[in-house]
């Protein structure tokens, strides 16, 4: 059963109210209280390290959580957040918060294909299912089916290109990736980039777009243990042109010039071709950078940064262009080992003025979604 305080449908856009993302910086009002018209679950929380307002965004009693932390699941408007929920059997389902009404609803439940990815209009998320891809309207959850032309497989970790026309996703089988695959948002142009050969490398993890042209991902072995290549980057273009970067990159974020990319777990930021830019091995976690390129955040936690750390369970952020660092909130994560990152997810909204991150507050082992304010 799905938790019943949230809606099965999208609340209707005309009622977005006024108030907006500014409504962040005031104190606990009246709309931090449910009622039945309400299926927010917004309310005030703390103040942040450099006293910028933490807003509670979900208070399900089971698990809330961002699904990565990329590509960006706030939409290109920045009104609204994708993110995924469990109810009390386990089952995931995709939900959809709006920043305005902070209303919560269920896009569609999703047993397996859950990293879904917006559309370049903000008007679709596309959701990968069995051999298939589902373009949901966000306002009327019509579905438009973009078939994928192959053999039994689930689709996912979608991600779309930056002009907005081609998705490329993993063709998933029980237990093994099976390829790199991509196809135009229209469903043509299906075109199988990387096989997995089942030998040295059983998983395809994490692509991402870096340009139209060029797809970043990573290998692994079997197990994702060390044998093999184990979160060994490769470039491929979209004529199937493959590159090794030589060198071992994770939990990683490529900045909006797609010139850098932010090594979260490895605490360094590299180029395309592996070349170390800046090195910061005091704090690693994931990584994900601002929309400026500049600025970029590290959830410090739990594993790579010693406890006695200034940055143990803290949301951190740091800029390329120069040694400024600084706490931005404690994430308090004690995350529930099950899970499966042992860290919590954050990410910039698109104008970089706020960052949504997932934490497992007071042990809980329920996790919550935090909305906080970055300081100018
Ligand atoms: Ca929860």
């Amino acid at each position: 059963m799905k938790n019943t305080t949230r809606r099965e449908l999208i609340q209707n856009a005309s009622l977005l109210a006024l108030m907006g993302l500014a409504g962040c910086s005031s104190a606990p009002d009246s709309t931090s209280v449910n009622t039945p018209e309400s299926t927010s679950e917004k309310t005030f929380y703390k103040k942040s390290d450099v006293g910028t307002d933490v807003i509670q965004l979900t208070s399900n009693s089971f698990h809330d959580g961002i699904f990565y932390q990329e590509p960006n699941y706030f939409s290109p408007d920045s009104s609204k957040f994708l993110f995924k929920s469990a109810d009390r059997d386990a089952k995931y389902g995709i939900y959809l918060l709006d920043l305005n009404t902070w209303d919560i609803g269920l896009l569609k439940n999703s047993p397996l294909g859950w990293m879904p990815t917006w559309s370049k209009d903000g008007k679709e998320v596309y959701v990968g299912e069995h051999s298939k891809i589902l373009a949901i309207n966000i306002k009327t959850l019509e579905e438009r089916t973009i078939n994928i032309p192959t053999d039994s497989s689930w689709i996912t970790f979608l991600h779309l290109n930056p002009s907005g026309d081609r998705l490329l996703f993993i063709e998933e089988g029980q237990k093994t990736h099976k390829a790199l695959s991509t196809i135009k948002t229209d469903g043509s142009d299906y075109r199988k980039l990387f096989i997995a050969d089942q030998e040295t490398v059983f998983f395809l993890d994490h692509p991402t777009f870096v340009d139209d042209n060029t797809i970043l991902f990573l290998t692994r072995g079997e197990n994702r243990n060390f044998r093999g290549d184990f979160n060994k980057p490769y470039l491929i273009t979209l004529d199937g042109k493959l590159t090794r970067i030589p060198t071992t990159c994770s939990h990683y974020d490529v900045n909006p010039n797609g010139d850098k990319i932010l090594c979260g777990q490895n605490g360094y930021i590299i180029d395309l071709e592996g070349n170390k830019l800046k090195e910061f091995p005091e704090i690693n976690g994931h990584g994900a950078w601002a929309p400026d390129g500049d600025a970029f955040l590290l959830t410090g936690d739990p594993i790579p940064v010693p406890k006695e750390s200034q940055y143990f369970g803290k949301i951190v952020i740091m800029k390329f262009s120069s040694d400024e660092i600084y706490s931005l909130v404690s994430h308090e994560s004690t995350y529930d080992s099950s899970l499966t990152h042992t860290q919590p997810n954050a990410q910039f909204s698109r104008d970089g003025k706020h960052i949504i991150y997932e934490s497992d507050r007071n042990q809980m082992q329920n996790t919550d979604l935090y909305l906080v304010e970055v300081p100018e």
